[in-house]
């Protein structure tokens, strides 16, 4: 990284590349210096502005009058490029639009409403969990977060049970799509658009359960709550943000048990530390990193300027390990006080699938902590790259029964 003296400029400027591979495979030495850099930097790669500290990301995303998602929350200016498929209603949306959806959606799925699905979740988990224990040498990706999720996810929602593969690439097609068309979008995209027939068809009425999460969107298209053309829109929301994330939030756990054992035993211990365990890994190890807000009037940022129609790249990932916000940011400690991570957002577009992937994750994470006394490192566990993401491709395990 270069910055420029102050004579060149009154900001920092960086040449960190954010979706270059080097960057992806390990972003954490990138995200301290771009954190160090200043509170506000200009990458020159892509000619945006971006902020790797908490402070900062959460200002902008506390301000979604001047800084807007509508213009796409990828690198992408929707106000100046054509968005590869019609925007999301929810994500890629400003109120008051905005708000009237995610009403509907955020009841959908609210914590009351989703305690009937804890039952499914459970079977679910005690069966994987008898299965890899008969295994014992398990890859972690393949042989649990896939599985699980690609069974109570879709189950909730209320999809058939073909074709379910369909869904690990076109979440990577969408959130590869929120980075540059680089090597990993155009890998990501060759092929895809069988992939989102698939999901465009099992976002219709006709093909979602009666009582699934689906089909109560389609529910809310009765009582006049949502227009009839935005039902599917909404449902493919579900589809495009519910399995990377979790597939990837469990993986990415299971590494910071495999690598910190004595957590491992601390959970198993006391499992009433599922919920903060399960937090903190989603700080420590966030799998939606990286997203944009693009100005909407000339305004600044700790006193610099930003124009109007500005792209501002904003790091989850690094804001979670901002030391001006953390103690031991480096640490995973399942008994941290992590209220207020990135690791969900912030703000009016915060995750409002947290309740279902908490509720999914905790179950799983119970079940095994009953089991399996330790988690062993068995192999090389590598990433699977993606412009946005964090998660892994591959984590050989070891498990060993209690
Ligand atoms: C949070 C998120 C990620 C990807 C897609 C969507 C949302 C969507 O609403 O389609």
């Amino acid at each position: 990284m270069t910055l420029a003296t102050a004579e060149q400029s009154a900001f920092p400027v960086s040449d960190i590349d954010p979706f270059s591979k080097e960057y992806l495979g390990d972003p954490y030495p990138y995200h301290e210096q771009l954190r160090e850099a200043g509170p506000i930097v200009w990458l020159r790669k892509w000619d945006c502005w971006a902020t790797g500290r908490h402070k900062e990301m959460n200002d902008v995303l506390a301000d979604p009058q001047t800084f807007s998602s509508s213009a796409g929350i990828g690198i992408a200016n929707f106000n100046n490029e054509k968005p590869w498929r019609p925007p999301s209603l929810l994500l890629e949306s400003d109120p008051p639009e905005h708000t009237r959806r995610r009403a509907v959606v955020g009841k959908v799925l609210s914590a009351g409403n989703l305690r009937r699905l804890k039952a499914d979740f459970e079977v679910a988990a005690e069966a994987l969990v008898e299965r890899i224990l008969e295994k014992r040498q398990i890859e972690a990706v393949r042989d649990i977060a896939e599985p699980y999720i690609l069974k109570v996810f879709p189950d909730a929602v209320g999809i058939g049970k073909s074709g379910r593969e369909n869904l690990i690439p076109y979440g990577s097609a969408v959130f590869n799509a929120f980075g540059p068309q680089n090597d990993i979008y155009r890998e990501s995209m060759r092929g895809i658009e069988p992939v989102s027939e698939w999901i465009m068809s099992n976002c219709r009425r006709e093909n979602l359960r009666p009582g699934g999460l689906g089909s109560e969107v389609y529910d809310a298209v009765d009582t006049g709550e949502v227009p009839p053309d935005e039902a599917p829109i909404l449902v493919r929301s579900f589809l495009s943000a519910g399995i990377d994330t979790t597939v990837h939030s469990i993986g990415n756990a299971l590494w910071c048990f495999a690598t910190h054992p004595d957590q491992w035993k601390k959970l198993c211990a006391n499992p009433g530390l599922v919920r903060s365990a399960f937090l903190e890994a989603v700080r420590f190890e966030s799998p939606f990193q990286t997203y944009f807000r693009t100005s909407t009037r000339d305004t600044s940022i700790a006193g610099v300027p930003i124009a109007n129609n500005q792209k501002l790249f904003l790091s989850a990932g690094s804001a979670n390990r901002d030391p001006r916000r953390w103690e031991r940011p480096d640490v995973f400690d399942i008994e941290r006080q992590n209220l207020g991570h990135m690791g969900f957002g912030a703000g009016i577009h915060g995750c409002i699938g947290q309740m279902i992937a908490r509720l999914e994750t905790e179950v799983l994470f119970t079940a095994m902590a009953r089991r399996i006394a330790s988690i062993a490192i068995a192999g090389p566990a590598t990433h699977r790259l993606n412009n946005v993401l964090r998660g892994l491709d591959t984590l050989p395990l070891t498990v060993t029964a209690q």
